[in-house]
């Protein structure tokens, strides 16, 4: 394939921040993608932009691209030299779009054979830093996760049903409700009763459904520890105590899935938890992983996770996303492909999880930005004709 041309331009995100949209024409075809940015981030990922987004967008578009020569994924490492100085979201967004102007669909690019669908954490209810104002709880997201589902369909379904239900207990509560940035319902419940509530919502869906929708929570222990503890609005709790919170927790919720319970240096809170619970639990790294190779092998030496997050930009480059999810399969460590929580448009994300057959993905339930991925999931799974 051969680059003909290359438009940058600004564009908001479901937080109305700037961010980069890039159009790529080729000898083949057209592209065009754009990348999000977290709210939540890791003090180890890589940075979204070097620059001022206007400045990156206006450096990206100065860059000789025209007559340059792409035959494979492993060339994508020709647009990395010329554009990752400007920082990780210019070149993802570049990435896509280049992936996009073969003039196939992206997962086929980046595995035509494929035939695995990932399946959709939902996030329900939230709170923590993806919410401004109120007195929310702590922890970022309260996830379901449809165990059973046969289909994508039914798996998105039982999910919005489950979005739904606690739309009308809200309702029957006379609860305050807010949305979080990623479309979850904040609440101002304790834990323990957002909790209690999610039971709840999982057995109706259940009795409607037959789809059993597992308990799990991004716990994003960072937004809440000032250096010696972790401060909750009812109480303080140092390490050894947060071990013993989130065990408890896990036994009396059942909970399925247990993202980032400690802060982003705690490789051994990490380790004890999975100790304890990884056999029917996934202990899963992303502020304490940052979809970083060596951070990834540091958490391996000290079986910290069973399961981790890949997020492509907060690696910074889609060639440094797949060394990752490459050690992290050979080491056996779940993974779940994830949006950020200022999302755009885009949709890449679904076919990059079917392209390197990632078991699950994490993209929100509610919000077009986030549905967009879910029916790009759909569309794929009619066309390859394969399902969960
Ligand atoms: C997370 C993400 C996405 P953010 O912590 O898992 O849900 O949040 O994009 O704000 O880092
Ligand atoms: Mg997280």
């Amino acid at each position: 394939m051969i680059i003909k041309k290359v438009k940058a331009k600004v564009i908001s995100n479901s937080r109305g921040e700037d961010t980069i949209k890039i159009q790529v024409k080729s000898d083949l075809g057209k592209g065009e993608a754009s990348a999000p940015s977290g709210a939540s981030k890791g003090k180890h990922e890589a940075k979204d932009f070097a620059f001022n987004v206007d400045e990156c967008v206006d450096k990206t578009n100065k860059i000789e691209w025209k007559e340059m020569e792409i035959n494979s994924f492993d060339d994508l490492s020709l647009i990395e030299d010329k554009i990752k100085d400007l920082g990780a979201n210019p070149v993802i967004a570049m990435e896509y779009a280049v992936l996009k102007s073969f003039g196939k669909q992206l997962w086929k690019t980046l595995d035509p054979k494929v035939r695995e669908l990932p399946r959709p954490l939902g996030n329900v209810i939230g709170g923590g830093v993806h919410i401004r104002g109120g007195n929310h709880c702590e922890f970022q997201e309260f996830l379901l996760y449809p165990y059973n589902s046969k289909t994508i369909d039914d798996a998105v379904k039982s999910n919005e049903l489950a979005h739904n239900f606690v739309k009308k207990h809200i309702k029957n509560m006379k609860l305050d409700s807010a949305m979080t940035d990623e479309g979850a319902w904040a609440l101002e419940l304790s834990i323990e009763e957002i909790l209690d509530l999610l039971k709840k919502v999982s057995n109706e869906v259940f009795d409607e459904t037959g789809i059993n929708l597992k308990i799990g929570i991004d716990i994003a222990a960072n937004s809440f520890w000032d250096g010696e503890n972790y401060v909750y609005r009812d109480k303080k709790l140092s390490s050894l105590n947060q071990v013993e919170y989130i065990s408890t927790l896990i036994e009396n919720y059942d909970l399925h899935y247990v993202e980032d319970p400690f802060m982003e240096e705690d490789f051994i809170g990490f380790a004890e938890l999975t100790a304890k619970y990884g056999e029917k639990c996934m202990i899963t790294g992303d502020d304490l992983t940052v979809t970083n190779l060596e951070r990834l092998e540091r958490a391996i030496t000290e079986k910290s996770i069973n399961s981790m997050i890949v997020k492509p930009n907060q690696n910074g480059s889609l060639l440094g996303f797949r060394d990752v999810i490459d050690l992290a399969k050979k080491n056996k460590i779940n993974l779940v492909i994830s949006h950020r929580s200022g999302e755009t448009m885009d949709d890449s994300l679904a076919d990059l999880g079917v392209g390197f057959k990632i078991p699950i993905i994490k993209c929100g339930i509610h919000g077009s930005e986030r549905k967009v991925k879910l029916d790009r999931l759909r569309k794929i799974s009619k066309e390859i004709k394969f399902d969960l």
